[in-house]
């Protein structure tokens, strides 16, 4: 497979393969690139949705027995907040990045399976659709994202909205796990030659560990969500007491699957941030080991801890103590971690760009919902604090102040190399104020709410408990955090129109992805990088003594790449039919079931005897031929 740089290339000959546009060429997708484009937009559009979902919620609780919203819808509003953010925007913009960065930064051509990659993308989209579509029908799921049995019990939910949740979240599942198997062996086996683990970009490090974490907690849920599927559709007791059950067997499997899950949210934030704290304090970062090495223990301590959720379901002190131990010694690696980018921006010349600024936020916001989570591993503390908005200031914290702070920083200096802009330095900032002020204005407050006695998931208080102006002031701030979106889609907007002119690399950067145009070319390497060191770009620059040149447009003659195909999008629909027809059947009959699961072998059935590679035509547009 020799590959020749064979000099500039016209845009109009990557036309030929690489830039074909038009809603066929994405739907048959198969290049790592266009499917983490694809899962970014999706995720912003559900992120925004949850959004919306979140301001009615603050507009409902602006004010002392407010009436804006039914009991029931108001239910519906923060279970689909809940699961929308984790599922549907949080998961999937990490996702995003796992697609799109990962193989640039190992040196690869496409992930290692690229098909079951465009599969899973399909397989999401139609999982949230699935959720969301419950609000057309009245009938959102309404039970909270953590699906507490006997509330979910046909006994107690009688209608339809429990099950959206149920066959929402298992379609989502096949989705993860499938993206989870691909990314795993991705960076197992098609590092580039040198690139050793121990040289690994930490973005790359902190990815692998989250798909570890998906695939042994997820199958912890699908489990769950079968169990739940029986109860609700077949008869069976598993949750249900007067039937020999325990709703308490639902909690433990729930967070034995949900406490590694806030791992798999935060995980791949942490390696943005060990990514851009090098880059803008040029420096190298520091402890890189140490980083490794915390970021494996936390992942498994964080299978230990799950029953730090359940400290008011009166499981002993024997339990308790346990679990109030094991939690605060995620404070040490954790620890480690903070002290580690700290050391990595002290006495560096830090470039105050916005990707920054959003990184350094996060840092503080991040330490600030450890130190709160800390606290409610004080069993007896915790029993104050649960169920009360000081739970909800703390995952906000954590998953906002953390998770989303990261991964806007993650998209202000990622931009450039995936859309071929820079985004503009000005809104970048007043976004990042907005966005700063806006989230501490709206959940800070909720601490003190918290431990005044304010019940969270409820839909409103009485006046005069001292709840009414802390719950202005926060409504306050989500509609400052609404403006700080709106910035950012100006940002979007606004530099969208210039033409794609961005550097290679704009940021002086240190890992591969930078040494290649922006945006990069289908095949990303005409020749595949050797790797000597943990910062291969810096040592290229070094070597040198200044930067590199301009990476030229090559044409990629001879270079194989995955076919596009439609399969996957098929087999997705199959999956997706599958569980309707569950949901279905008891109305309409098993055959419903049936149709899904013909649809998700037909698409299978095609994709497997499809030729699956292709020969990039050259220059003129050769015809692909396929084989295998
Ligand atoms: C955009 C601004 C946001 C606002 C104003 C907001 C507001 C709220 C409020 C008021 C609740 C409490 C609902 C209740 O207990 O009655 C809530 C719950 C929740 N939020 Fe947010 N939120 C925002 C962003 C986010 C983000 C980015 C995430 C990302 C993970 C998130 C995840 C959750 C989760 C998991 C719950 C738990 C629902 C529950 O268990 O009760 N939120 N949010
Ligand atoms: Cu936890």
């Amino acid at each position: 497979m020799a590959t020749t740089v064979v000099g500039q290339e016209t845009h109009a000959a990557g036309a030929a393969y690489g830039e074909k546009t038009g809603l066929w060429s994405w739907l048959t997708t198969v290049d790592h690139k266009r499917i983490g484009i694809l899962y970014g937009t999706t995720a912003f559009c559900f992120f925004l949705l949850g959004g919306l979902e979140a301001l009615l919620i603050r507009f409902q609780l602006v004010k002392a027995n407010n009436t804006l919203v039914s009991p029931d819808f108001y239910n519906q509003l923060f279970t689909m907040h809940g699961t929308t953010m984790i599922f549907l925007a949080i998961m999937p913009l990490s996702a995003m990045f796992f697609n799109f960065m990962i193989p640039l930064m190992i040196g690869a051509r496409d992930v290692a399976f690229p098909r079951l990659n465009a599969f899973s993308y399909w397989v999401f989209l139609l999982g949230g659709l699935f959720l969301n579509v419950s609000f057309l029908f009245g009938a959102a799921p309404n039970q909270g994202w953590f699906g507490y049995a006997n509330l979910t019990s046909r006994q107690y939910s009688p209608g339809p909205n429990v099950d959206f949740w149920l066959m929402g979240l298992q379609i989502l599942g096949v989705a993860s796990l499938a993206a989870a198997v691909n990314f795993f062996v991705t960076i197992m086996n098609l590092r580039a030659p040198g690139m050793k683990l121990m040289r690994m970009p930490m973005f790359c490090w902190m990815s692998f560990i989250t798909q570890v974490l998906l695939l042994l907690a997820f199958p912890v849920i699908t489990v769950a969500l079968i169990m739940l599927m029986f109860d609700r559709f077949f008869g069976t007791h598993f949750f249900v007491p007067s039937g020999g059950g325990d709703p308490i067997l639902w909690q433990h499997l729930f967070w034995i699957f949900g406490h590694p899950e806030v791992y798999i949210l935060i995980m791949p934030a942490f390696g943005i941030i060990s990514e851009i704290l090098p880059v803008f304090s040029r420096k190298p970062l520091f402890g890189y080991a140490a980083m490794v090495f915390s970021g494996v223990f936390i992942a498994f301590i964080g299978f230990g801890v799950w029953s730090h959720h359940m400290f008011s379901t009166g499981m002993g002190p024997i339990a308790d103590t346990f679990f109030a131990l094991a939690t605060m010694l995620i404070a040490i690696p954790t620890g480690v971690k903070i002290f580690n980018w700290i050391g990595t921006i002290w006495g560096g010349s830090i470039q105050y760009k916005t990707p920054m600024y959003f990184a350094l936020a996060f840092i503080a916001m991040f330490i600030m919902g450890g130190l709160s989570g800390v606290m409610h591993a004080v069993a007896p503390h915790d029993l104050q604090q649960t169920d009360t908005y000081f739970v909800v200031a703390h995952f906000h914290y954590v998953m906002f102040g953390g998770s989303i702070f990261a991964l806007t920083a993650g998209a202000y200096y990622w931009w450039p190399k995936m859309f071929g802009r820079m985004l503009d330095e000005r809104l970048g900032k007043i976004h990042f104020w907005l966005m700063f002020i806006g989230f501490n204005v709206t959940f800070f407050p909720m601490h003190f709410l918290g431990l005044l006695g304010q019940p969270r998931r409820t839909y409103t208080y009485q006046a005069g408990l001292g709840f009414d102006w802390l719950n202005q002031l926060e409504t306050v701030g989500a509609v400052i955090l609404f403006f700080a979106f709106l910035t950012f889609l100006i940002n979007v907007i606004k530099t969208w129109r210039r033409p794609a002119t961005a550097p290679a690399d704009p940021w002086n950067g240190a890992t591969l992805e930078w040494s290649l145009p922006s945006p990069p070319q289908e095949w990303n390497f005409a020749e595949v990088p050797v790797v000597h060191s943990r910062d291969p770009l810096w040592e290229r620059k070094r070597e040198r003594g200044g930067p590199l040149p301009e990476p030229l447009r090559v044409s990629g003659q001879g270079i194989h790449l995955p076919a596009p195909s439609f399969w996957p999008a098929v087999a997705a629909v199959g999956v997706m039919g599958l569980f309707l027809g569950i949901m279905l059947s008891p109305k309409v009959g098993p055959w419903a079931i049936f149709v899904g699961v013909s649809v998700l072998f037909f698409g299978v059935f095609n994709w497997i005897f499809e030729p699956s590679y292709t020969s990039i035509p050259g220059v003129g547009g050769r015809p692909r031929a396929g084989h295998h």
